[in-house]
């Protein structure tokens, strides 16, 4: 799966994604990340890529030529002709899919909230193009010509789009088959299950006067397994109830569950 990144900080993107499992995973030529500098397409001597907000008010907008004319450059298409009209966001998305055109990501805090089940949508694509903004944001005029998906990673403001492109990017590639070994696919399908991961011990036996719990060190396989499976529920009980509603457990993880609530009320009582 290939990857392109639209920013003006292509080695702030190149570096952070360059380790680690992904790393691994382009090394392998499994993913490839390929940042373009929009400042590279600037047209005016000083390498503007930037320009005031009609209208008044602080900060600076990104202007739509450079990004056009890098968007061309990665495509190698020129942009539809500008018949999109004022509203082009779902339309767009209609006639990217309609057209195979390659899907385009705008990151922006008023996106729709990634999640796990959009990084599985998004690593059936064979190629991705992100557009990082900056500054006050981006004229209006080429997010309707190119952008057809508008991604926010969670509920806060951030300085750019840069460090959400590398967040959806490393969750995405992870999704794409031969990217993880299996032992790692396995670790991610038990986050998958909906439920949150148990805790984790390794040696020293004890560490601090605190012991690993028996049972790990028992080597009775099932009853390890009804642990775990009992501490993700306790946890994602404790931190994330909401999640509950969509896990599907089995007869004997269903009773601990109901038991915990029990247990809960009671102690609210
Ligand atoms: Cl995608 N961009 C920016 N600038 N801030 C964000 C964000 C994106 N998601 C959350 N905050």
């Amino acid at each position: 799966m290939k990857f392109h990144v639209m920013t003006l900080f292509p080695e702030m993107v190149e570096q952070g994604l360059h380790t680690s499992i992904l790393g691994r995973a382009m090394d392998a030529g499994i993913i490839s990340v390929n940042t373009v500098n929009i400042r590279d397409y600037s047209e005016d001597k000083h390498r503007h890529v930037d320009d005031y907000p009609y209208g008044g008010g602080a900060g600076m907008v990104m202007a739509a030529e450079p990004i056009a004319k890098c968007y061309e450059a990665i495509t190698g298409t020129s942009l539809p002709a500008g018949e999109n009209g004022g509203d082009g966001v779902s339309e767009n998305e209609a006639q990217a899919v309609a057209s195979k055109r390659t899907r385009v990501v705008y990151l922006t805090p008023w996106g729709r909230v990634f999640n796990q089940d959009m990084a599985k949508e998004f690593a059936a694509e064979e190629e991705l193009i992100f557009l990082c903004g900056h500054y006050e944001g981006v004229d209006e005029r080429i997010l309707e010509e190119i952008v057809t998906d508008y991604v926010s990673i969670g509920d806060y403001v951030l300085s750019g789009g840069e460090l959400p492109a590398m967040v959806m990017i490393d969750a995405i590639a992870r999704m794409v088959p031969g990217v993880l070994t299996n032992e790692e696919s396995g670790e991610t399908e038990s986050f998958m299950n909906g439920l949150l991961e148990y805790p984790q011990y390794t040696r020293p036996e004890t560490w601090n006067g605190k012991a690993v719990p028996e049972v790990l060190l028992s080597g009775h396989h099932a009853k390890i397994a009804e642990w775990r499976m009992q501490r993700s529920i306790d946890r994602t009980v404790q931190y994330r109830p909401e999640l509950m509603d969509g896990v599907e457990l089995d007869k004997k993880s269903a009773k601990y569950y109901k038991e915990l609530l029990a247990s809960r009320k009671k102690e609210e009582e």
